[in-house]
């Protein structure tokens, strides 16, 4: 019964059409005075003498004012006329014929004690709303779902002194001082129809940087980011996104902003990245907040993203909407797949590429490969808050790129623009944006490709080719497997679009001819049935395949008969195909991983006795990886993303079961050898790139390049804990003019160098002591110690003043960190790290349940873990599931992660 499903959708019963609320804001009692225009849903029931109307609402967050309740201006009775329960509000009897009915009431609401940070909160004394999924209900009462669509009215009255600004959807339209001079008021309109997940208001003591775009018909926007005191100049950069991403999304969409006002809020207390509330965004300061001393090149990358994103969701997600919260991909899949193309527009596209497949890599195949899998269009949830994932999301931006493909760009536009015209204005599913792609593309049959929205789990692809030397043809079998994931266990063939290019042995191209008269250097292959074979005409000997180039489907893809070493090494030089240059060397590098760790498993060896034990990494690896660091024709930041070997958690994926210190010493001691045979022209470059970046601090994407290289290079050198390599890096972090150094070299420090990681870390913290943002980082990197020991020094920073458990930053930061992105720290043989993540769990649950729920997460993967670990992490999750006091969100973690 707690389960939601999609089957079970029905339209609502009633409409709200007109809502008009009235704040009274009070840190401890804001008072809420609502008028709802309510309407019977005739054309989905037909009429009918009279209904209940049911309003959601969380008795935890609202009270009814006694007596305040009225419908038509008659006063109801409690028990009689309406009930109150924990979730709701339900009137008797209301007007079935479809004509208008006023209702009207108050409620109460403590704002001070919303640790949840849903609905309204304060943070540091100001208010702010977040009501995406379900926050609405714990504003007013209200039917707080998505395809209730209404026109908001809302009027703040607050503390002249304490709320200066006084914020809320749309345009002001009226504004003044109270009869009671210390208090003031606005109103608000809204003239698009939305969502209540929408509403948003902010009311507080800030200030505001300003600045206009002028749209592509001519229209002036006003757009405001509003900080607090003493933040304005690091609100430049997000302004400056904000334009280039309403310029982007008239160029390459057409869309155009529709209100007078956009405005940006930040704020330090926030449970996610941003919200995209209608002409009000909200945003955590982290993805606001930026200069060079205090933020590094890589969040200024996360601003630009995030800024565009939110702003991308008023045509995507606002102006045509969600129908239910099983909808939920069809706007945050398709946001981040225009935010991931725009980004590639504004910097370097096969670098955003890649760093987009890492995290999907990292992240979301894990996800789609254990307890918590569910398809990008989910089927059933017990807590939405938890289906804000990389699927939903990222996957979701995959099945949009892949659809674009298949369309060609002039194909999606088209069916893009249907989508706009067609359902603006409405609350709508994902089948409704595959009809309108289909109906724009009629000579493409897209009905295959719907699966992609309702089979979970990563398909497997494997290839295996034979050559035919008599007449140069190739043929390529590839076969496809989708693995079962929890309730799907038999799964259809799903069309996977393969990009394929092949090069001679010389790496020239060789134009792919299938045979159907047109021989491109790249073609996409429509992979259809479970097994396929494809055949290329006219291709030389000893060519070899680049498939999927730009990780054109998000599968698992192998050959049957591993590829050579010398094909791998060759691709890695020689294609024309950066992202798979970049992925051949991931292949490279995660097999010798494998290779390794599997030697090792649970033995507790030293990182010499390792190098002992093990083969070497071959020369020929090697010497490609010499090449690629000294290639000068490379841009730096290409360069730079080549040396980032993959990743603990994406190499476990590919281990069975998971012995998570092995992955460590493996990858560790791969870098070790390659620091130790590139070392001079590690040195080398270093130097070069330290020179060239001297002087002025630039922002431009070449020194950003730089410094990510050289940063790169002096991780290399320092791995192998050399002490002058160390000296530098202190020398470095000391005198370095930016974040983006300071950083590198203190993560650097603080994981290579024992004492000069303490010192560098206590300067950073009499340094950054007073900055909200800075000091994160600080925790973040303690957090990320690749050791054994930091537990403890968790353990310790938890307790700290500087710590703020409320604050989910910092628990992201340090508790989030360690759990969710430290294996080698947090996989303790005693289960020490699972238990003290645990009893974190526990007492978040009690401050905020989505957060508690994301770092419970961490457990998911415990059936992968070898023995010993997962029974230890098994034991963590059933002490939690034996509780009876657990939210929603953490229980559906846990439940799910047992069964
Ligand atoms: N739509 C919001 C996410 C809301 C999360 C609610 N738990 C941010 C975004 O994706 O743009
Ligand atoms: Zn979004």
């Amino acid at each position: 019964t707690r389960v939601k499903r999609r089957q079970d959708y029905k339209p609502p019963q009633f409409l709200v059409d007109q809502v008009k609320l009235k704040f009274i804001l009070d840190p401890s009692d804001t008072r809420v005075l609502t008028k709802l225009n309510v309407r019977f849903n005739t054309t989905a029931y037909g009429a009918c003498d009279t209904s209940n109307l049911y309003l959601d609402g969380d008795s935890e967050m609202i009270q009814l004012v006694p007596n305040s309740l009225k419908v038509d201006g008659r006063t109801l009775e409690q028990g009689k006329d309406y009930q109150v329960s924990k979730t709701n509000l339900i009137i008797n009897s209301m007007d079935g014929s479809g004509n208008g009915v006023l209702v009207e009431f108050q409620v109460s609401l403590n704002p001070s004690k919303n640790t949840a940070l849903m609905g309204l909160y304060l943070s540091k004394n100001n208010f702010f709303t977040q009501c995406e999924a379900e926050g609405f209900r714990r504003i007013t009462f209200f039917p707080d779902r998505p395809d209730v669509m209404s026109i908001y009215e809302v009027t703040l009255v607050g503390s002249r002194q304490d709320y200066p600004v006084l914020l809320s959807n749309g345009d002001c339209v009226e504004s003044g001082v109270c009869s009671d001079e210390k208090y003031h008021y606005a109103v608000y309109r809204d003239p698009f129809r939305k969502p209540s997940y929408l509403f948003a208001l902010v009311a507080g003591n800030l200030v505001h940087l300003e600045d206009s775009f002028v749209t592509m018909s001519g229209k002036k926007v006003t757009l405001r980011i509003y900080v607090q005191h003493g933040n304005l100049p690091k609100a430049t950069f997000a302004m400056e996104c904000l334009k280039q991403a309403m310029k982007w999304d008239e160029e390459q969409y057409g869309r155009e902003y529709d209100l007078d006002t956009f405005n940006i809020v930040a704020v330090d207390d926030f449970s996610m990245g941003a919200m995209e509330n209608k002409s009000l965004n909200i945003f955590n300061s982290k993805y606001v907040l930026a200069n060079p001393e205090t933020a590094t090149d890589s969040d200024f990358e996360a601003i630009q993203a995030v800024v565009a994103h939110e702003y991308f969701h008023n045509w995507t997600g606002n102006r045509v909407t969600l129908r239910d919260w099983f909808q939920l991909s069809l706007k945050e899949g398709l946001t981040v797949f225009r935010e991931q193309e725009f980004t590639a527009d504004m910097t370097n596209r096969a670098v955003k590429r890649i760093s987009d497949v890492m995290r999907l890599r990292t992240a979301q195949f894990p996800q789609d490969a254990g307890p918590m899998a569910h398809p990008v269009r989910p089927e059933s949830y017990i807590e939405i808050n938890n289906f804000y994932t990389v699927t939903i999301y990222e996957k979701g931006a995959e099945v949009i790129r892949m659809l674009r493909n298949l369309l060609g760009p002039k194909g999606f536009r088209k069916g893009c623009d249907l989508y706009f015209e067609r359902y603006d204005g409405m609350a709508v599913t994902c089948d409704d944006w595959l009809s309108a792609h289909q109906d724009a593309n009629p000579h493409v049959d897209l009905t295959q490709f719907r699966l992609w929205y309702s089979q979970a789990g990563t398909p497997q692809l494997s290839a295996s080719t034979e050559y035919d030397a008599s007449k140069s043809v190739l043929y390529l079998h590839l076969e496809q497997f989708i693995p079962p994931t929890p309730s799907q266990l038999l799964k259809e063939p799903m069309l996977i679009p393969i990009k394929v290019g092949i090069l001679d042995r010389h790496g020239n191209s060789v134009l792919v001819d299938t045979g159907d008269g047109n021989a491109v250097e790249t073609k996409v292959l429509d992979m259809k049935e479970f097994e396929q074979t494809f055949t290329f005409y006219r291709v030389p000997p000893n060519s070899v395949l680049s498939m999927l180039r730009g990780f054109s489907a998000p599968v698992k893809f192998s050959w049957k008969h591993q590829q050579s070493l010398d094909d791998l090494i060759f691709l890695m030089e020689k294609d024309k195909d950066e992202f798979n240059r970049w992925d051949a060397a991931q292949t490279v590098t995660l097999e010798y991983i494998l290779q390794v760790a599997n030697q090792l498993l649970d033995e507790t060896c030293t990182l010499q006795q390792v190098a002992s034990r093990v083969p070497a990494p071959s020369k020929a690896v090697l010497n490609a990886f010499q090449t690629i660091l000294l290639d000068e024709s490379l841009e730096h930041r290409f360069r730079s993303t080549m040396f980032v070997l993959p990743s603990e958690l994406f190499v476990a994926e590919w281990m069975k079961p998971i012995y998570p210190d092995a992955v460590h010493l493996a990858r560790l001691h791969l870098k070790r050898e390659l620091a130790s045979y590139l070392k001079r022209s590690l040195w080398s470059t270093f130097r070069k790139l330290e020179k060239e970046l001297e002087g002025e601090h630039r922002l431009d994407s070449e020194s950003r390049g730089k410094r990510a290289l050289k940063n790169v290079c002096l991780e290399y050198l320092c791995c192998s804990q050399d002490p002058d390599a160390l000296s530098v890096a202190l020398e470095h972090f000391r005198k370095a003019n930016n974040m983006t150094d300071a950083l590198a070299c203190l993560n650097i420090l603080s994981a290579y160098g024992k004492e000069q990681g303490e010192v560098a870390l206590a300067e950073f913290y009499r340094k950054w002591e007073h900055e909200y943002l800075v000091l994160d980082k600080w925790f973040r990197v303690q957090a990320l110690v690749p050791s054994k020991d930091t537990l403890h020094r968790i353990q310790t920073l938890v307790e700290s003043k500087s710590f703020d458990i409320k604050n989910p930053n910092n628990v992201y930061a340090l508790i989030g960190g360690y759990a969710l992105q430290n294996p080698y720290a947090f996989h303790l043989k005693d289960g020490s790290g699972y238990r003290f993540i645990a009893d974190k769990i526990l007492e978040l649950d009690k401050i905020n349940p989505q957060v508690a729920a994301r770092i419970a997460s961490c457990f998911t993967v415990w059936q992968k873990l070898e023995p010993n670990l997962r029974s230890l992490m098994q034991k963590q999750l059933e002490r939690l599931f034996l509780r009876d006091d657990l939210s929603k969100d953490v229980f559906e973690v846990v439940n799910k992660s047992l069964t």
